[in-house]
């Protein structure tokens, strides 16, 4: 067992019963042009956190750990995308239309793929999800029950939507989960500070938080 400093209090787990979740780590949230550009976000603010979440990902492979990686993802015929999400608000594009990246957030388009740096290897789990959590309309708690995974570290964006829902799914299904703070990020910086405090807060109510550098020190 390893356990590393964390809110509200110490978080204990053991590699082999443990996954990494990257959430939606994708072009089309990170880079200019996609999903989040088209909602008139600055994605500049979630390219910083690439490099932490460089050294996480390759700690974790070293120490030999599950990896998920996750993209929202909409299948060509956008038949998994409910009205309601196409035509909510004022995108400059909206899903399904195409963009400098190809077809927003569609699968198998150039922007609907994991970022070069963060790049899934032979043997990760690459999970399409239709909605904001991993679990909704997912296999992801077979995969994740059929390895004997127990708790669940999450990184990955945006804090308050992506990786807050899919946190709070994988609550509600009995899995520890630890969000490492520095490896998340929000187009709204006050949201992900509310976030972080939240689901730590009531005595652990959603789950932990803990900078990756508590991970880090009991990777070795
Ligand atoms: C959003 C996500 N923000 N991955 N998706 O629409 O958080």
């Amino acid at each position: 067992m390893k356990t590393i400093a964390a809110q509200p209090f110490t978080f204990s787990f053991a590699v082999a019963s443990t996954a990494l979740l990257i959430i939606d780590m994708q072009r089309d949230f990170i880079e200019p042009g996609g999903f989040g550009a088209t909602l008139g976000n600055d994605v500049s603010l979630l390219s910083a956190i690439v490099p932490t979440c460089q050294t996480v990902l390759g700690a974790w492979r070293r120490a030999g750990g599950l990896v998920v990686h996750t993209r929202e993802s909409h299948r060509t015929d956008l038949s998994d995308c409910p009205p309601s999400k196409r035509n909510r608000g004022a995108p400059t594009l909206r899903i399904g239309d195409v963009g400098p990246m190809g077809r927003i957030l569609v699968a198998g388009e150039p922007g609907n793929q994991i970022i070069a740096e963060l790049a899934p290897v032979a043997g990760e789990i690459v999970l399409d999800k239709p909605g904001k959590g991993a679990f909704y309309a997912t296999n992801l708690h077979n995969l994740l029950q059929a390895r004997g995974i127990t708790h669940l570290l999450f990184m990955g964006v945006t804090t308050e939507v992506c990786v807050q829902t899919s946190m709070r799914e994988a609550n509600d299904r009995g899995y520890d989960s630890l969000l490492l703070t520095d490896c998340t990020e929000s187009y709204f910086p006050h949201f992900k500070a509310a976030t972080v405090e939240m689901l730590h807060a009531q005595g652990g109510i959603v789950g932990w938080t803990a900078p990756s550098a508590a991970l880090l020190d009991v990777l070795g």
